[in-house]
């Protein structure tokens, strides 16, 4: 059976001092891969090695802006020298703003699209080449609900995650023939900092109202933690996945499936 195992490798998490791209580190740590990440400045950068030197993980953590098209291809170089070739790339970095549509301003979307959509294609584009040469490579890129469905507030997110789930099946469709695979995770409502303001209590200490929205529209009736994306990553990182193109793997609770609580 091709294993799972990540040995050998070297992975490039974006975005990952904390929350889901730090899950997702940790996890192809243990599944034996040398760890590099960047974040937007040293503060994060230095919370980030903090915490994977906490958990007995040896990182390589860089200042660089995603956005950033000289920045990236120069943090690949110096990846390149100091820790060796990139075999694993996790587009993670993103950002939200939660603003109805027609009070959003034309830079506010912009904004948005650059960071979790133009973001991926700069950094996948400054990884591919050095991926063909070294006989393959493997890019995941993090999706969303949203890839899907649409809500109030988040046009610019779901228009550039929707665009995510196209660049995974493109890059996948040009670059197949070099060995390598690209897909996609679709994390569920997951808690994070970026979701916290979801799940705020109210003063009287009940439930958020979204909070209990979420509940009731995910069979599992829970929000995910971000150690439920792990296994999902590190079998997309991994051999084990070798034939899997192109595919975004939800990992959801079932909200993708299901139709919603029915009136009591
Ligand atoms: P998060 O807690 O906000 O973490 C995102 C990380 O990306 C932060 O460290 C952030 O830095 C960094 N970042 C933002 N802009 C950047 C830039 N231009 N260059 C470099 N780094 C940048 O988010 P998360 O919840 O872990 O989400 C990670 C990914 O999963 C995102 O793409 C998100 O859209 C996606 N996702 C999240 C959920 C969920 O429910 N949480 C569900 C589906 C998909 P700052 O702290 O400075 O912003
Ligand atoms: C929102 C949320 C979502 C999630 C996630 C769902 O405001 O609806 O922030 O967009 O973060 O991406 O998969």
């Amino acid at each position: 059976m091709k294993n799972f195992r990540l040995d050998g490798k070297v992975a490039w998490v974006t975005g990952a001092s904390y929350g889901i791209g730090f899950a997702l580190a940790c996890a192809f740590a243990d599944a034996g891969a040398d760890i590099v990440f960047n974040d937007i400045n040293q503060e994060l950068v230095d919370k980030g090695l903090a915490a994977y030197a906490e958990r007995g993980i040896h990182a390589h953590g860089y200042v660089c802006d995603v956005t950033d098209e000289a920045a990236v291809n120069q943090l690949v170089e110096t990846v390149n020298a100091e820790v060796g070739h990139i075999n694993i790339l996790v587009n993670n970095a993103g950002i939200i703003k939660r603003i109805p549509m027609c009070e959003m301003s034309a830079a506010e979307f912009r904004q948005v699209i650059d960071v979790d959509l133009n973001a991926p294609f700069i950094v996948s584009k400054a990884v591919i080449p050095d991926m063909i040469r070294q006989g393959g490579g493997k890019i995941i890129n993090i999706c969303s609900m949203m890839s899907e469905l649409g809500r109030e507030t988040v046009s610019a997110y779901a228009a550039a995650k929707g665009g995510l789930k196209m660049l995974t099946k493109n890059i996948a469709s040009e670059f197949g023939e070099f060995n390598i695979q690209c897909n996609g995770i679709g994390p569920g409502y997951i808690a994070t900092p970026q979701t916290a303001p979801l799940r705020e209590r109210q003063p009287d200490g009940s439930r958020h109202p979204f909070d209990q929205f979420i509940i009731a529209k995910t069979p599992a009736a829970r929000w995910g933690e971000a150690e439920d994306l792990a296994g999902p990553a590190v079998f997309l990182a991994s051999p084990a996945s070798d034939f899997v193109n192109g595919h975004i793997l939800y990992v959801d609770g079932g909200i993708l499936a299901y139709i919603g609580k029915q009136p009591q």
